[in-house]
Formats: structure tokens, C-alpha cells, sequence
């Protein structure tokens, strides 16, 4: 394996997406060299039909090369767990969460009975994340039914090997939090950003985080009931001087390697 790396650098940003009919059942974003690309496929596949979420019907794996002289590295925002009693507190933390980050109140509680209700005009859920106007609430996908989706983003093999010590210790090393921590560090550099809202639509998965500049990836172990099959998340983003081409362009295409960590902070309460 060294030695096809040393002869062939080659990077591939590889993704999943499966869905039954309308409804977005899995989704997944890496990026990784040419030699894992079959086995990681089969792996993605054999996810995507695990699903608690239920049988896909149509299953895409995509795969396509990228020019290193592309790639952005950066650093993991920090992680702070705020301990809450249940679902009724956690969102009311993740809402004081929001505001700070400098979301307005109103346009954050539309936007998160939205994720509680299912924000597609169709019924159901996203499989990409709502783009809302951090003072208004106003929605500003092009697509309502789909959302705008962060793809080509992954770790490097060493800030992957030193993430999963640090989740591992806090009882954290699971492929939500891994796979959360990545997407929200990648959107958290989009051109725009005031602060991501997110939780789970796997109906057995409760946690969600709100992540900003600021405060970085702050989780909230209930932020919906266990059975509960909706989820989402939003991008909450500063309109002035707003270029939505340019956000989408960077959230879509733009591949980003994140080669150091952050650090988690010590737990909060909430209420404080
Ligand atoms: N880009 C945009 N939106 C996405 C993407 C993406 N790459 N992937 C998923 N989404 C949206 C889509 O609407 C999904 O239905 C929704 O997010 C939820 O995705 O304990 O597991 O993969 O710290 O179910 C967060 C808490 C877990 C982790 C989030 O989300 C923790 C999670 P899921
Ligand atoms: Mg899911």
C-alpha cells in the first residue's frame, strides 16, 4: 500500500447517495487514494443497503479524480458536548446556541420546525441541507426539494488516526460524530457562514450539534426523540455580499483535506 502511494499520489473524492423513490434513505463523502477505491465501494453499497432508515431503491456511487493542486488543508473545529436532560432542553440549548452565533431567534426556530416537521415541499426530508438567511429565515436553495450538499471533503489518514484516539477516549468514536465533525468543519468555510444546525434523520441516532466560528462543534446528545425519522440540517449564511454560486460552487466542489485536529472542550450544562 506505501509503495502504490509513493508511485501514484493519485487522490479520488468518492460519494454515495441512496434513496427509495423520493426519500433520501443514506449519503456519504470521502475522499481517499486510487488503492481502496473498490473495496470502499463495496463498503458504501453494503452501507447504503444496512440502512435503519430501510431498502434503497436506487443506490449512486460516484467516483472521480482530483487535481491535488485543488485540494485546501485545514484544522477541525474544537468539540464541546452540552449536556442536556432531554429533547425539550436540547433544543432550547441548540436555539441559545444559534443566537449567539448571531442567527436570529425567529429565523432559527422556523428553521428548526422545519428539520422537526420535514423541510421538503414534497413530504419527507433532504438529502442535502437547507440554505437559510441567518437574519430572515428566508430559504435560498435553488432546489427546495433537494438542498444544496457539502461533498469532497474527508481527513488525512494521520488527523483520522489521532481524531478516533481523542473520540474514543470520550466515548465519542462513532461514525456519526466522525463523519458529522467533517462535513460541519468543510461548510464552516464556506463564503457566507454565520453557523450550521443539524440533527440526525436516522431514526435511532437522537444527538445533533450546532457549529460556528466561534464556538466551533457544539453537540447536544438529544435533540430529537429515538423513532423519530426526521432530521436535516441548515446553513445558516450572512446575505449581504452573498454569493450563492460561489457558496454552492465551494460547498460542492472544492475538496478539503483536514490534516489537524481540534481539541474537545469540557462538558457544559444546560441549563448552566
Ligand atoms: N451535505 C448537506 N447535507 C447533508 C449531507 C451533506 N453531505 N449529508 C447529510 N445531509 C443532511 C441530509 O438532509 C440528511 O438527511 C441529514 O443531513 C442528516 O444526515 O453525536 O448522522 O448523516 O455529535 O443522518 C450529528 C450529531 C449526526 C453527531 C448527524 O446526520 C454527534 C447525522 P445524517
Ligand atoms: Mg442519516
Amino acid at each position: 500500500m506505501l509503495a502504490f502511494r509513493a508511485m501514484n499520489g493519485d487522490l479520488f473524492s468518492i460519494r454515495m447517495r441512496a434513496s427509495r423513490g423520493s426519500e433520501h434513505i443514506s449519503g456519504a463523502e470521502r475522499i481517499v487514494p486510487g488503492e481502496v477505491l473498490a473495496t470502499l465501494s463495496a463498503a458504501l453499497t453494503q452501507r447504503a443497503l444496512e440502512h435503519p432508515r430501510g431498502i434503497p431503491d436506487d443506490i449512486h456511487v460516484s467516483i472521480e479524480l482530483l487535481n491535488p493542486a485543488h485540494i485546501v488543508h485545514a484544522r477541525l473545529p474544537d468539540l464541546t458536548t452540552v449536556r442536556v436532560s432531554d429533547v425539550t432542553a436540547g433544543r432550547a440549548a441548540a436555539l441559545a446556541e444559534l443566537v449567539l452565533a448571531g442567527v436570529n431567534e425567529g429565523a432559527a426556530k422556523v428553521t428548526m420546525r422545519l428539520l422537526a416537521t420535514g423541510a421538503n415541499p414534497a413530504g419527507g426530508g433532504l438529502r442535502g441541507a437547507l440554505l437559510v438567511d441567518a437574519a430572515t429565515g428566508e430559504r435560498l436553495e435553488p432546489d427546495p426539494g433537494r438542498g444544496v450538499r457539502a461533498s469532497r471533503m474527508d481527513l488525512s489518514v494521520a488527523a483520522e488516526a489521532e481524531m478516533r484516539g481523542m473520540l474514543a477516549a470520550h466515548g465519542l468514536d462513532n461514525e456519526h460524530v466522525r463523519e458529522a465533525l467533517v462535513l460541519a468543519a468543510k461548510v464552516r468555510l464556506m463564503p457566507g457562514y454565520v453557523a450550521e444546525l443539524c440533527w440526525s434523520d436516522d431514526p435511532d441516532y437522537s444527538a445533533g450539534y450546532v457549529c460556528s466560528l466561534q464556538r466551533g462543534y457544539v453537540r447536544f446528545p438529544y435533540l430529537k426523540p429515538f423513532g423519530d425519522p426526521n432530521g436535516g440540517r441548515a446553513f445558516f449564511v450572512r446575505r449581504v455580499g452573498f454569493d450563492r454560486e460561489a457558496a454552492i460552487a465551494f460547498l460542492q466542489r472544492i475538496p478539503v483535506i483536514f490534516d489537524q485536529i481540534g481539541i474537545i472542550c469540557p462538558d457544559e450544562e444546560y441549563p448552566a
